[in-house]
């Protein structure tokens, strides 16, 4: 980790600073080998002023229940738990084929590359990933994804507006969205908070019928609301020194999106920006708390798996208040 004194960073409009960067590209900005990206900007200042959040001691844990979706979203396989009898009174736990992306998730900077320029998060390529050189890895972020946690819930505010969010359809939040929700809510986006965005996917995805659950798991079937995957997005994510964007949708972004689209927001942001990005997290219970103490901020840890080569990690996340 290298010292990141987050008013000196470059802007978005004078990306890239590394010579034969792509455009749009933070390679560079954080040192040679960069192994965190945007989660440089939860600085050990940042975390102990997070700290200093916690006001009541509630806790609040992102992660929906491992094996939630039934089946796994995107026609990713389920897991099989066995149970192991070790001894007449002994026990051990077998997930078998267990996916770390099967339910509430972070993406890792090798989950995807650039569709264009064919490359990961600092040039680093798809073959050195699969060779599991060491780049990348989410055990790199073991001790680094803590700091401040705010709350954007864009389903209460689109709402409140009249223009209530169709979390099972490809609607999109916008940034407009966000940045109307932010001002509702009387919150400020200070450099090096993690951001989490609720449109009320998971309680629309709750909701639905075990058939409806099973037909919309397919990759070619599923249809979600997301953030905007736009330039003008990822400019006011990086301008804002945000760390990482979770959220209770799939893909973050709307799904369909083009997985050969060189402007979905998976490509502008992981590899480009360095940015992880949260799906099917639980957040109904912490924005309702939040919309009752008027507290959207908050100590966010996320502890990820400690996988060495791994891609990405169950989400493993709690928000302290
Ligand atoms: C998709 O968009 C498929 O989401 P994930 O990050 O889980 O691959």
């Amino acid at each position: 980790m290298v010292n990141v004194d987050l008013a000196k960073l470059p802007k978005f409009d004078q990306l890239p600073v590394k010579e034969g960067a792509p455009p749009e590209s933070v390679w560079g900005v954080f040192g040679d080998n960069d192994e965190l990206g945007c989660l440089n900007f939860l600085t050990p200042e940042n975390i102990v002023a997070a700290a200093k959040l916690v006001k009541t001691g509630k806790v609040f844990r992102l992660d929906a229940k491992v094996g939630y979706a039934k089946p796994p979203l995107f026609g990713r396989p389920p897991f099989v738990h066995d149970i192991v009898n070790l001894s007449p009174t002994a026990h051990d736990d077998l997930l078998n084929a267990y996916n770390t992306q099967e339910g509430s998730q972070w993406d890792g900077l090798a989950h995807v590359g650039h569709v264009k320029h064919r490359k990961f998060y600092d040039g680093v390529t798809a073959e050195e990933i699969r060779a599991r050189k060491g780049r990348l890895m989410i055990s790199s972020w073991a001790n680094k994804f803590v700091g401040r946690g705010v709350m954007v819930d864009a389903a209460k505010y689109r709402a409140d507006q009249g223009r209530p969010i169709k979390p099972l359809t490809r609607d999109v939040v916008t940034l407009d969205d966000l940045r109307g929700a932010l001002a509702a809510q009387k919150t400020t986006l200070t450099p090096g908070s993690v951001l989490l965005v609720r449109t009320g996917w998971m309680e629309a995805y709750e909701a639905s019928s075990d058939a409806e659950k099973k037909a919309m798991a397919p990759m070619d079937k599923l249809k979600s609301v997301g953030v905007e995957p736009s330039r003008a997005l990822v400019e006011w994510l990086w301008n804002n020194r945000v760390a990482a964007l979770g959220t209770d949708t799939p893909a973050a972004e709307p799904w369909p999106w083009n997985l050969t689209d060189a402007d979905a927001l998976h490509h502008r942001a992981i590899p480009l920006l360095g940015l992880s990005l949260g799906e099917q997290f639980v957040l109904k219970p912490l924005a309702e708390d939040c919309a009752k103490d008027g507290q959207w901020e908050f100590l966010l840890v996320a502890v990820p798996i400690n996988l060495d080569n791994g891609i990405a990690t169950p989400a493993n996340t709690v928000c302290i208040k």
